[in-house]
């Protein structure tokens, strides 16, 4: 009845995952195979035009955009619902999640698409790699992704995402004096979109951006703590492909460190 396409690195397609784990849904998972580029492919972008992961299809009709797909799915499947109960805190959560959507999601790709996507492309030639980046849908993704493949972490894109990062830090450090959660003291979706761009800090050993906010130390931690996130997220990260990344993030780090210093 359920079925996602996914990446176990795949920020969006993780929170999907955690919604579903919360819920106790079950669902056959496909495997989109990104870094080959599967996901540009015509099959799939029938049935997602976007060439992204995550896409649900329920009982044959396809959903797409994550944070969609985690309303659709409290909505469609609305027992043990996971908007919280005000319209204040409601409107709060859509908030965050216009802001991860339109911010945090760019910022995050930005920052690990040079270090776990980058390598495969960088095998073929610059005429391949263009050929295969011309299929990128999106303009200003087709453009992001062609710049971080030719410069890596150099690319202008990262001192930005840097900055995002941090923001959207210190706003939830501030949102974290005032309830448990992110918009209020129950767990909603609101933390469920957030939390996967941490999985990214976490992967890559970049504990270093939340020294100043140990409220958010301490929600992650609460966060991965949960039995939806160690079914949707963390059973997807095996010791060796956690030592690989670690491996690539703390490389990575001096770069990260020096744009966060002149903040
Ligand atoms: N706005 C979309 C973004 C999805 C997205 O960017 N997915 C990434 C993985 S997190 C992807 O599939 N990237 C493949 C590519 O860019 O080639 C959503 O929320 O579902």
């Amino acid at each position: 009845m359920l079925e996602l396409y996914t990446h176990p690195l795949s920020p969006c397609a993780q929170k999907v995952r955690i919604v579903l784990a919360e819920k106790g849904l079950s669902y056959t998972s496909h495997h989109v195979d990104l870094p080959n580029k599967e996901n540009l492919k015509p099959e799939y972008l029938k049935l997602n035009p976007l060439g992204v992961v995550p896409t649900l299809v329920h009982e044959s009709v396809p959903i797409i955009e994550s944070s969609i797909i985690c309303e659709y799915l409290d909505d469609a499947f609305p027992e043990h619902s996971l908007k919280p109960a005000s319209a204040v805190a409601c409107a709060q959560m859509r908030l965050w999640m216009k802001q991860v959507d339109g911010k945090l999601h760019p910022s995050c790709g930005a920052l690990q698409w040079p270090l776990v996507m980058r390598p495969k492309l960088m095998q073929m030639t610059l005429e391949e790699r263009q050929k295969l980046l011309d299929k990128v849908p999106e303009k200003p993704r087709r453009e992001r992704q062609k710049r971080l493949a030719e410069m890596g972490l150099d690319a202008p894109d990262v001192v930005g995402a840097v900055q995002v990062y941090m923001d959207t830090i210190s706003k939830m450090e501030e949102a974290l004096s005032k309830h448990q959660w992110l918009v209020s003291d129950e767990f909603s979706l609101a933390d469920i979109v957030v939390a996967p761009y941490f999985q990214t800090v976490h992967q890559f050993g970049w504990y270093d951006m939340l020294k100043d906010a140990p409220r958010v130390m301490d929600w992650f931690n609460r966060c991965r703590q949960r039995e939806s996130y160690v079914t949707g997220v963390s059973s997807d990260f095996t010791p060796e492909l956690l030592a690989d990344l670690h491996a690539k993030g703390l490389a990575a780090w001096p770069k990260i460190a020096a744009h966060i210093d002149k903040l």
